[in-house]
């Protein structure tokens, strides 16, 4: 363990070691034994077999899982050229050039990130991830770029997985040096709900890059430039990656009755977004509302208009996404989005097999081992099933989209909440008050966190009885949810066409709205005064050196990042534990290997579960590598 200390120091591995290298550093002798380790691994575990894990509801205990089969590839073989290669060759001006220029359509593959996050509630382990991430890598090296990290991902890493979000980058990295990663950022708001500093997202893009993230797709909730283009700029300065920004879709370019975002509205953002500086323009279509004809015209149009290459997203909501997809391809667009077979439509995105046989025999095919690529889709359905507390209960596609507008992540979520709280018959009044909310707000930008505001006050107002008239009439007396306030007061920006006014006052009451920029309201983050801070606080239970990214996480989520810092002086490193037995426990005889920080497998298998004792307690015995242990875990049921 010591030589293990001194192997992952810092000063070491820079080569930097002096002859006092051992005496001045006292932490070298800080060493968590694998014993320790292993017996906190069992006390998760412990707890997980007598409580539950508090993220799972309603899980069945006879349920059968099938071990998903990972496709093969040779170990030993080389990393086949990829984009992340061509994008170190050439740097991102060139690099935007040659894609613009290519004339097959390329693919974004999103399974890692939006797929989950919006049918699995985001809650995919990296451990699920890593077994497929090198092969994918050797086996699919032409596709453009893996979306693997930004959205939700981070928080719930953090919140509901035991995992740092940034270690989880850093494996996918290593397991796929041949490809660009992509990340999701939300413009100011980070990977957050609201406005941050500016220091701490120009020092959170730069760590992304640092870490791993090549193809940065920035946007802002409200489609608000004074937003997305600090973050550009903060790409284009701090990193060698691709800064994509983003217009975020909604409306209907082809309804003539809908004027307030119509193609030439899309046509001067884009404009804006390319003249900040960005190198791919991305089309964000977060709630599938983007219909193919009104795709062809849109694409075409922005083909003309602009310069830079596009790269359209979309979710499958509706079920015709995939149409759509078609149509932007014949329009000219570049890159599209798409998710295996296993995670895909509804409301993630188009299903990456099917749309690749679609554009066969195209002239802008992209040819790709498809036996394969099906393989991959296997994989992700019967991992799928390990997630099956998490789903949505989303059975079909819905037309009603085109009407609430909800954005895909978002359906799935208000939708499996409407079911848990046995709501199931309100759900419908939900999606019809949330596009109420939505004509009340004056037709905002949905998507993350501004759709979240327009949620939070369509359920306020279903479960409360309020219609829009009581609302405009007796909300001096209504106490709003603090996320609406936040909005009205400018927390998120500012909306196309402004705040309506009198909804504004009855909203805000006495209290002042402002009009530039929310992270002209925060101080910037002191980095070396916050770290030392941040050190003593947090140093003495990681069992490693902090980091920057640990600030990051703590300054972007404080209590977040503190229970994630509790749970894991209490019980190590559980990123390893096999998907079933982390959300489920184990059964009695069942035997599973896990790797423990640093490396070492150990062999665990669950002896006996006993009875509370008086006092509540439980004695789990488990042998470790052959050895008899017990813990004792308080049953809290
Ligand atoms: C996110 O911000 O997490 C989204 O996926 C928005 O669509
Ligand atoms: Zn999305």
């Amino acid at each position: 363990a010591f030589l293990d200390n001194i192997l992952k120091h810092d000063t070491f591995r820079e080569g930097k070691v002096t002859v006092n290298f051992i005496k001045n550093e006292p932490k070298l002798f800080e060493f968590v034994e694998p014993r320790n380790r292993a017996n906190k691994l069992i006390t998760f575990l412990g707890e997980t077999i007598v409580n539950g894990n508090p993220d799972v509801k309603n899980y069945d205990p006879n349920r059968k899982f099938t071990k998903p089969k990972v496709p093969s590839f040779t170990k030993t073989d080389s990393f086949p050229k990829g984009t992340k290669d061509l994008l170190t060759e050439m740097g991102p001006e060139k690099f935007s050039q040659w894609l613009k220029a290519e004339k097959k359509v390329h693919f974004t593959d999103t399974t890692m990130r939006d797929a989950h996050q919006s049918l699995l509630a985001t809650r995919m382990r990296t451990v699920d991830m890593m077994k497929v991430a090198e092969g994918y890598a050797k086996n699919h090296p032409e596709i453009f770029s893996m979306e693997v990290w930004g959205g939700a991902t981070f928080d719930v890493c953090l919140r509901f997985l035991h995992e740092n979000p940034w270690e989880r980058l850093a494996l996918l990295r290593k397991a796929m040096p041949n490809m660009l990663l992509q990340m999701l950022i939300r413009g100011s708001n980070g990977v957050g709900y609201t406005a941050y500093p500016d220091n701490l997202i120009e020092k959170f893009v730069e760590e992304s890059w640092n870490t791993g993230v090549d193809v940065f797709r920035i946007f802002d909730s409200l489609n608000w430039m004074k937003s997305l283009a600090p973050c550009i700029e903060h790409v284009r300065k701090r990193t060698g990656g691709l800064a994509e920004g983003s217009i975020c879709y909604t409306g209907d370019i082809l309804d003539p009755s809908k004027t307030k975002y119509d193609l030439k509205y899309y046509i001067q953002l884009a404009k804006d977004i390319e003249n900040a500086g960005a190198h791919i323009l991305g089309v964000k279509d977060m709630a599938g509302l983007l219909k193919p004809n009104a795709a062809f015209e849109l694409i075409s149009a922005l083909k003309s208009e602009i310069n830079i290459p596009i790269h359209l997203h979309t979710h499958d909501t509706s079920s015709v996404q995939t149409a759509t997809y078609l149509k932007a391809v014949e329009a000219g667009v570049d890159v599209v989005d798409v998710a295996l077979g296993g995670l895909s439509g509804l409301t993630s995105q188009p299903n990456f097999n099917s749309v690749v046989e679609m554009l066969r025999f195209n002239e802008r095919e992209n040819k790709m081992n498809t036996d394969k690529l099906a393989e991959y889709s296997d994989y992700w359905e019967s991992v799928r099933n390990y997630y099956y507390t998490f789903e949505s209960g989303l059975k079909s596609g819905t037309g009603g989209v085109y009407q609430h507008e909800i954005p895909g992540g978002q359906y799935s979520n208000l939708k499996g909440q409407a079911i848990a709280l046995g709501l199931e018959t309100k759900f419908t009044e939900v999606t019809k008050m949330y596009a109420e909310v939505n004509k009340m707000f004056g037709d905002i930008v949905k998507v993350t966190p501004s759709s979240k505001v327009v949620g939070d006050m369509a359920q306020y107002m279903v479960s409360n009885n309020l219609t829009v008239a009581d609302v405009m009439e007796k909300g001096q007396d209504i106490s709003f949810p603090e996320s609406v306030k936040s909005f009205f007061r400018g927390d998120l920006g500012q909306p196309v066409g402004g705040f309506p006014k009198k909804l504004q006052k009855i909203v805000l009451k006495d209290e002042k709205p402002y009009t530039n920029r929310p992270n002209a309201h925060l101080e910037p983050i002191d980095f070396d005064k916050e770290f030392k801070a941040f050190k003593r606080k947090f140093n003495k239970g990681m069992g490693r050196e902090l980091e920057m990214t640990d600030l990051l996480s703590y300054q972007l989520y404080p209590k977040v990042f503190t229970d994630a810092y509790n749970n894991h002086v209490k019980y190590g490193n559980v990123v390893n534990i096999p998907t079933k037995n982390f959300f489920y426990g184990m059964d009695v005889g069942e035997e599973i290997m896990v790797e423990l920080e640093g490396g070492k497998n150990v062999l665990i298998s669950l002896m006996l579960k006993g009875e509370p004792d008086e006092a509540g307690n439980v004695s789990i015995f488990f042998k470790i590598n052959g050895q008899l242990r017990n813990v004792l875990i308080k049953d809290t049921s």
